[in-house]
C-alpha cells in the first residue's frame, strides 16, 4: 500500500473512532440526523436508502451500491449535512478499496468525492491528500492525459488554492488547461471547464482582465455547445455578471457613471437570464439558481430598485430554506440581506423579523462574538430602535460597542469579490464608539436612565429562570472580585510598596477565567495537564497571590509533594515583599502557583508561546485515540508594558504563524503606564497588528463584565486554528475614588484613607485582609468542581496508559519525574584522534543527534541559522502546523525564524513543561536573548543555549560577526554554565555532562575545524566533567601554567612545545567550563592550578574579564582588547596576536614577573579607533 494511502486511511480511522464510529454499524444514524431541522422530506427516503446500502457494504458490495452511498454521501453534503457526508464518502471509498482494490476505478472514484466532501467541510488538507492520492494513481495507471487524470488535477489545483497554495495552484490549473486543449480541443466542454477554472482562479488572484477574457470564451463556448438551458451556461451567466459588477465597481471608484451603468445592465441582463433559464431548467432551489437569484437581488438594491431586490431576496430566501434549511448560514445571511431592503422601504416591522431570525441564528452557529454576528446584532438594535422598542435594542447597541471593534465589512457582500473583511484602525475605532453613542437614540438613552437593563443572551434566548437564580451567583462572584481587590490594596498598604492599581483592575478578568474556564485542582496544582496560567505584567503580583490564596490552592514542594498546606497562607499576603517571603515582589517560580517569574515585561507572554508548543507536542506524541493526555490550554495576563516590548511581537508573530489555537493572551488595555498615559509613547493599532499576525481577536469592553469575559474565553476555546487575544479596556485602580485612571496608581501604595474609601465604594467591610469563608468556598467549589474533577479523570487515563502502553507510558513517566530514560547516552560516540579534525560545532551537532536518539523530549531549532550551527535533528520532523504540510505538531526541529529574543523565551516555555530545550545562533547574537538565558538561570530551568561562529576564527564576515565580550558576559550571569569544548571529544563529554544537568548551559562552538587531540598523548577528555584539568604537563611542580578554551587549546598546546623544549616546566590546562571548575572541591582546584605557581597565562579570544580569578594578578591574558577585523580567519587571528609567539612572550613577561600593564592594554583599545587593523602583538608598548 502506498505510503500515502496508510497514513490517509489511519487518518479515517482515528477521525472515526474519534466520531465514535468504529465500523459502518455505527455510522450515525438517520434519524438521528434526520431530527436536525436542516434535513427535510427526503429523510425517510435516504434513511431507507442508506441503511440498504450499508447492509450490503457488510456482505457483498457491488459497484453500484457503493456508488449510491457515494452520493448519498454527495446529497448530504449538499444539504449542509457535511459531518454525514463525509462518513459516508469515507465507507464509500473503504468499500471500494477492500472490494475491488486500490487502484480500482470505483475507488479513485469514491476516494475523489471524498476530497470533494472534505473540502465542502473547509478539511483542505484532508481534500488536498485525497485528490493528490487520486491523481498520483490515475496519472500512473491512465497517463497524464486522461480525462480522469486531469479532473483530479484540477481538484488537486483547487485545494491547493485553498490552502493558499496559489502559485502551485495556478500552475496546476494551467497545465490542467493546457493539456486539455491540446488532447480535446478548445471548444471541448471539460477544457471549458478548465478554462472557466482558470478563470476563478486569475479573478481571486489580481487579475481581473485575464479572468474576465476568459469567463467570456467560456460563455460563449457553453452557449454553443449546451444552449442556455444547462447547468456550465448558467454558471458561466453567474461568473460573467460578477466580473461585471466588479468593473461596475472599479468605474465608481474611477468615477466614470456612465461606464459604470453599462457595466450594472450587462450584469442584470446575464443574471436574469441566469435566474430565469435556473429557475425553469434547475428548479428555484438549485444553488446555481439560488446564487444568480442573491446576486441579482443585491445588483437591483445597489441601483436602488429596492422592491426589485425585495421580490428577489424573497425568493432566494424561500429558495434557500427549502435548498439547504432555515438554520444555514447562506439562508441567514441572504435573510439579514432581505431585512436591509426592508428597512430601506420602510417596512421595520418585517425587518425586524428578518433581523431577529438572522441574528439568533447566526449567534447560535458562530457565537455573539463572531464579527458577522456583531453586525446582524447591530442591524437588529437599529430596527428595534426605529420601532420604539429601546430597552431591547439598547443591550445590543452595548454589545456592539463593546465587542464589535475590530472588523468591519468593506464595501457591499455577496459573491461580487468585495466581501474581503478588514481591519479597522483602533482610532476609527473609538470614534465609531463615539458615533454610536451619540447615535442612541433618546428611547435608549431614557431606557438606559431606567436601568431596565435586558442582557443580549434574554434577547437571543429568552428569558430563562435558570439564569434569573443565577443573581445569587452573581452576587458572590463580586465578593469574590472584592476580596481580591481588598487584599491587594491591604498587602500593598501594608509592604509600603508594591502595584495595586492593576490587580485592582484585572480581578474581575482573572477571576472569570480561574472560577469559570481554567482547567487547573487547587488540590494538585502540579498536575501536569493543568491550563497554565501566567501573569505576564509580574508587577501586579499581589493578583496572583491573591488568587492563589482565596481559591486555596495547596502548597507543593520543589520534589513535587504535597505538604497539605496553603501554598499561600495569610501570613504570607501580610509579609508581602519582606525578606523571605513566599510573595516576593514578583512572582518566582518555585513557589506553588507560579508557573513562571515574570517582572521583565514582555517575557511573560513570550514564554508562554513556548509552553503552547510544549502543550501540543506533548499531545501529538503521547495521546492515543482513547487516551487524550494531553491538551492543555495556555492563558497570559499581559499589560500595555507587554505589548510594548519587543520580544512579544516576536513571539506572537510565530504563535500566529504556528497557529496555536491552545494560546490566550488577554490584555488589560487600561492605556496607562508608568510615566503616563500610553498615548505618549504609543500610537499603532496593537489590536490590527495582531490581526496581521494571524491572530482571532476579541475585546471585552468592560473589564468588570464577567459574563462577557466568560464568553470571550469560551470563544477562544471555540477556535481552531488561532492563537487568541481578548483585549479587555479596563481601569486601572478601578473603583478607587481619587486614583481610578491614575498612572499613580501604578506603583504606589493608595494610602489608609483611599484604601478605606474605596472599600466603601465596594461595600467591603473596612477590614484588613479579610477573606470571608463564604468567598474561599465559593470559588473553590467552582474550580474543584471543574479541575479537580479532570485532573482526577487524568490521573486515571495515566494509569491506563501506563498499562496499555508500557513503553511509552514508561518514558512518560521519566520525563513526567525529571528523570532522563535508560541509556539515554547509548548512542554516543568517541572520536578518532584526527590532525584535521572538525569544527566543534560538527563535532557537536554529531553529539546533538546521537542524544536525540535517546532522548525522545529533547527538542530545539535555530533562528534561522541551522544550517551554520548544525542543529538540526536530521532523522525528525519539522514542529509546524499540520496545515502547512511541511511538518505537524509532534516535530523536533522548531523553526523559530529571526526572532533569537523569542526563541529563548519560547526554549524556556518548553523547559517549564518538562521537555528538554535547545535554541542556536551565532554567539555574537547572543546579546539578542540575554534576558531569556538569564531568566533561565534565575527559574533554574534547563535550557541549552548553543552559540557557534565563536570568535574572531569566523573571519570574513568580520567585527559585527565576531564576539569578543560575549563569553565573559554570559559567564557572569549567575547560574549559568558556559562550555567552549576544544576538540570533538570534549564535546561529546560536554553533551554527557550538560543532559543530567538541572540549570541552563551556554555551548559555545568553533565555525572553523580543530584538530580532533590524540587521547592517548593527552589526557582523557573526561576531564570535562571538572570543569578544567589538565590536559599536557611536566615533571614535578610546573613554574608556568598556561590555560585555554576551545580553539586556543590548540595554540596554548603548540606554545607548550616551544616553552618545554626551551626547559621550562609548563603545564597547559583545557578549563571548557569555568563555573564547573570553580564548583569543583578546593584540594582539586589546588591541583590543577597550584597556589604556589603564579606564573599564568590565559589564552581566549575574547576579552580577559572573566580570567582575573584563575590568572590573579601576577598572570596576563592573550585575548581580545578591541573588536576584530575582517579577513579571513587565520590572518586575522595572527593579527590579533594569538600566536605561538605572542604567547611564548606573554608567558617569558609572567615568569620574569613583569605582566603587560594594564595602561598598554587600554593603549591598544584606543588605537583600534584609530587604526582598526593595529595588532595587539606589534603595538609599541609591546
Ligand atoms: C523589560 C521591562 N522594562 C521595564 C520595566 C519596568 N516597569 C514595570 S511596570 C512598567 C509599566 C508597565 O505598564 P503596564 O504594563 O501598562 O502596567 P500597568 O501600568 O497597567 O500596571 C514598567 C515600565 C519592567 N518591569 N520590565
Amino acid at each position: 500500500m502506498g505510503t500515502w494511502t496508510a497514513h490517509f486511511i489511519q487518518r479515517i480511522l482515528d477521525a472515526r473512532r474519534r466520531n465514535g464510529a468504529g465500523n459502518a454499524k455505527t455510522l450515525p444514524s438517520v434519524t438521528q440526523t434526520g431530527a436536525n431541522p436542516g434535513t427535510r422530506g427526503e429523510s425517510k427516503e435516504t434513511e431507507h436508502g442508506e441503511a440498504m446500502h450499508r447492509r450490503e457494504l457488510g456482505t457483498n458490495p457491488t459497484p453500484k451500491t457503493l456508488q449510491s452511498v457515494g452520493r448519498m454521501a454527495a446529497m448530504r453534503n449538499q444539504s449542509g449535512q457535511h459531518y454525514e457526508a463525509v462518513l459516508l464518502a469515507q465507507e464509500a471509498f473503504l468499500g471500494s478499496r477492500k472490494a475491488f482494490g486500490e487502484q480500482a476505478p470505483h475507488t479513485l472514484d469514491a476516494l475523489s468525492n471524498l476530497g470533494s466532501v472534505w473540502k465542502a467541510q473547509g478539511e483542505h488538507e484532508e481534500a488536498e491528500k485525497c485528490f493528490r492520492g487520486a491523481f498520483k494513481l490515475r496519472h500512473d495507471k491512465l497517463g497524464p492525459n486522461h480525462p480522469d487524470t486531469l479532473t483530479s488535477l484540477n481538484n488537486l489545483a483547487s485545494a491547493l488554492d485553498s490552502l493558499g497554495r496559489a502559485a502551485e495552484a495556478g500552475r496546476l490549473y494551467q497545465e490542467c488547461l493546457e493539456r486539455r486543449c491540446n488532447t480535446l480541443g478548445s471548444s471541448h466542454p471539460d477544457t471549458l471547464t478548465s478554462a472557466g477554472n482558470m478563470a476563478l482562479y486569475l479573478r481571486t488572484h489580481g487579475q481581473p482582465a485575464k479572468a474576465r477574457e476568459l469567463f467570456e470564451q467560456v460563455l460563449v463556448g457553453r452557449r454553443k455547445i449546451f444552449g442556455v438551458r444547462h447547468m456550465d451556461t448558467i454558471i458561466s451567466m453567474n461568473n460573467c455578471a460578477s466580473v461585471a459588477m466588479d468593473n461596475a465597481e472599479e468605474c465608481r471608484r474611477k468615477c466614470d457613471p456612465r461606464e459604470e451603468t453599462r457595466q450594472q445592465h450587462k450584469a442584470e441582463a446575464l443574471l436574469k437570464e441566469a435566474v430565469v433559464a435556473g429557475s425553469n431548467y434547475l428548479g428555484t432551489r438549485h444553488p446555481v439558481t439560488l446564487r444568480a437569484m442573491n446576486n441579482l437581488a443585491g445588483l437591483h438594491k445597489d441601483r436602488g430598485q429596492l422592491d426589485k431586490a425585495k421580490l428577489m431576496y424573497e425568493k432566494a430566501v424561500a429558495g434557500l430554506r427549502a435548498a439547504q434549511g432555515d438554520k444555514h448560514l447562506d439562508t441567514l445571511t441572504c435573510i439579514n440581506n432581505l431585512g436591509g431592503v426592508l428597512r430601506s422601504l420602510g417596512e421595520v416591522d418585517d425587518a425586524e423579523e428578518c433581523y431577529k431570525e438572522a441574528s439568533i441564528g447566526i449567534v447560535e452557529k458562530l457565537g455573539d462574538l463572531h464579527p458577522t454576528s456583531l453586525s446582524t446584532l447591530y442591524n437588529w438594535a437599529l430596527t428595534l430602535d426605529e420601532l420604539g422598542d429601546s430597552a431591547s435594542a439598547l443591550p445590543l447597541y452595548l454589545h456592539e460597542l463593546d465587542h464589535g471593534p475590530f472588523t468591519g465589512e468593506c464595501g457591499s457582500k455577496g459573491s461580487r469579490g468585495r466581501s474581503k473583511r478588514f481591519v479597522f484602525g483602533f482610532r476609527f475605532i473609538q470614534t465609531k464608539k463615539a458615533n454610536h453613542r451619540a447615535g442612541l437614540s433618546s428611547h435608549a438613552t431614557h431606557a438606559m436612565a431606567e436601568a431596565k437593563m435586558l442582557t443580549i443572551e434574554d434577547l437571543i434566548f429568552g428569558p430563562s429562570k435558570e439564569r434569573k437564580s443565577e443573581e445569587k451567583t452573581r452576587k458572590r462572584d463580586e465578593l469574590v472580585i472584592s476580596c481580591l481587590r481588598s487584599l491587594a490594596m491591604d498587602a500593598v498598604q501594608q509592604a509600603n510598596s508594591g502595584h495595586p492599581g492593576t490587580p485592582m483592575a484585572m480581578a474581575p478578568v482573572a477571576y472569570s477565567l480561574w472560577a469559570r474556564v481554567l482547567n487547573y485542582d487547587p488540590e494538585c496544582p502540579h498536575w501536569m495537564n493543568r491550563d497554565r496560567f501566567v501573569l505576564s505584567m509580574g508587577h501586579a503580583s499581589m493578583l496572583l497571590y491573591g488568587l492563589l490564596h482565596v481559591a486555596g490552592v495547596k502548597e507543593v514542594t520543589q520534589d513535587g509533594l504535597l505538604t497539605g498546606k496553603m501554598a499561600v497562607a495569610l501570613e504570607d499576603i501580610k509579609s508581602f515583599r519582606q525578606f523571605g517571603s513566599k510573595c516576593p515582589g514578583h512572582p518566582e517560580v518555585g513557589e506553588t502557583g507560579v508557573e513562571m517569574t515574570t517582572g521583565p515585561l514582555g517575557q511573560g507572554v513570550a514564554t508562554s508561546v513556548g509552553m503552547a508548543i510544549a502543550s501540543k507536542w506533548l499531545a501529538s506524541n503521547f495521546n492515543k485515540p482513547d487516551l487524550p493526555l494531553f491538551g492543555f490550554d495556555v492563558f497570559a495576563l499581559a499589560g500595555d508594558g507587554c505589548m510594548q516590548e519587543g520580544v512579544s511581537g516576536e513571539a506572537a508573530s510565530l504563535a500566529g504563524h504556528l497557529k496555536l489555537n491552545n494560546l490566550c493572551w488577554i490584555w488589560d488595555n487600561n492605556q496607562i503606564t508608568i510615566e503616563g498615559n500610553t498615548a505618549w509613547a504609543i500610537s499603532e493599532d496593537i489590536a490590527t497588528r495582531f490581526v496581521a499576525y494571524g491572530w482571532n481577536v476579541l475585546r471585552v469592553g468592560d473589564a468588570n463584565d464577567v459574563e462577557a469575559l466568560t464568553r470571550a474565553f469560551l470563544s477562544f476555546r471555540r477556535e481552531q486554528d488561532r492563537p487568541t487575544l481578548i483585549v479587555v479596556d479596563s481601569h486601572i485602580a478601578w473603583g478607587a475614588p481619587t486614583m481610578q485612571d491614575s498612572f499613580h496608581a501604578h506603583g504606589t501604595p493608595l494610602g489608609e484613607k483611599e484604601v478605606a474609601a474605596t472599600k466603601h465604594i465596594y461595600n467591603w467591610p473596612d477590614e484588613k485582609f479579610l477573606v470571608p469563608e463564604e468567598v474561599v468556598g465559593h470559588f473553590r467549589q467552582q474550580m474543584l468542581e471543574r479541575g479537580g474533577a479532570k485532573r482526577q479523570h487524568w490521573e486515571q487515563m495515566l494509569a491506563t496508559y501506563r498499562v496499555q502502553y508500557p513503553q511509552e507510558g514508561a518514558l512518560l513517566q521519566a520525563m513526567l519525574d525529571g528523570q532522563l530514560p535508560q541509556d539515554w547516552d547509548r548512542f554516543c560516540q568517541a572520536f578518532p584522534a584526527d590532525a584535521k579534525g572538525l569544527a566543534t560545532r560538527q563535532s557537536s551537532s554529531a553529539c546533538l543527534n546521537s542524544v536525540a536518539k535517546g532522548l525522545p523530549w529533547l527538542i530545539g531549532g535555530s533562528a534561522d541559522l541551522a544550517s551554520s550551527c548544525l542543529t538540526t535533528l536530521t532523522k525528525e520532523a519539522d514542529f509546524l502546523p499540520p496545515a502547512s504540510r511541511w511538518g505537524h505538531f509532534g516535530g523536533r526541529n522548531l523553526h523559530f525564524g529571526i526572532r533569537e529574543h523569542a526563541m529563548g523565551s519560547i526554549m524556556n516555555g518548553l523547559a517549564l513543561c518538562k521537555l528538554r530545550p535547545f535554541g542556536s545562533t551565532f554567539l555574537v547574537f547572543s546579546d539578542y536573548m540575554r534576558p531569556p538565558i538569564r531568566m533561565a538561570a534565575l527559574m533554574e530551568v534547563p535550557s541549552v543555549f548553543v552559540f557557534t561562529h565563536d570568535s574572531i576564527g569566523v573571519g570574513e564576515d568580520g567585527p559585527t560577526h565576531q564576539p569578543v565580550e560575549q563569553l565573559c558576559s554570559l559567564r557572569s550571569i549567575p547560574g549559568l554554565f558556559v562550555f567552549r569544548p576544544c576538540d570533538a571529544n570534549e564535546c561529546l563529554e560536554m553533551w554527557k555532562a550538560v543532559v543530567p544537568m538541572k540549570d541552563p548551559v551556554a555551548v559555545v562552538l568553533s565555525r572553523q575545524a580543530l584538530p580532533t587531540l590524540d587521547r592517548e598523548k593527552f589526557a582523557s577528555a573526561s576531564g570535562l566533567h571538572r570543569g578544567g584539568y589538565v590536559l599536557a604537563d611536566s615533571e614535578g611542580m610546573p613554574n608556568l601554567i598556561l590555560m585555554a578554551t576551545g580553539s586556543e587549546v590548540h595554540l596554548m598546546l603548540q606554545a607548550h612545545e616551544v616553552l618545554a623544549g626551551r626547559g621550562i616546566k609548563v603545564r597547559s590546562v583545557s578549563m571548557p567550563c569555568m563555573e564547573l571548575f570553580k564548583t569543583q572541591p578546593q584540594d582539586y582546584i589546588d591541583s590543577v592550578l597550584p597556589r604556589a605557581c603564579r606564573a599564568r597565562v590565559s589564552l581566549e579570544a575574547g576579552r580577559s574579564d572573566s580570567w582575573g580569578a584563575l590568572i590573579g594578578l601576577d598572570g596576563e591574558h592573550v585575548g581580545m582588547i578591541s573588536f576584530g577585523a575582517s579577513g579571513p580567519g587565520k590572518r586575522v587571528q595572527e593579527e590579533y596576536g594569538f600566536t605561538v609567539d605572542a604567547v611564548v612572550m606573554a608567558a617569558a613577561r609572567v615568569m620574569r614577573g613583569t605582566p603587560q600593564e594594564m595602561s598598554s592594554r587600554a593603549q591598544s583599545l584606543l588605537s583600534w579607533k584609530k587604526r582598526r587593523l593595529s595588532s595587539y602583538h606589534r603595538l609599541p608598548s609591546l
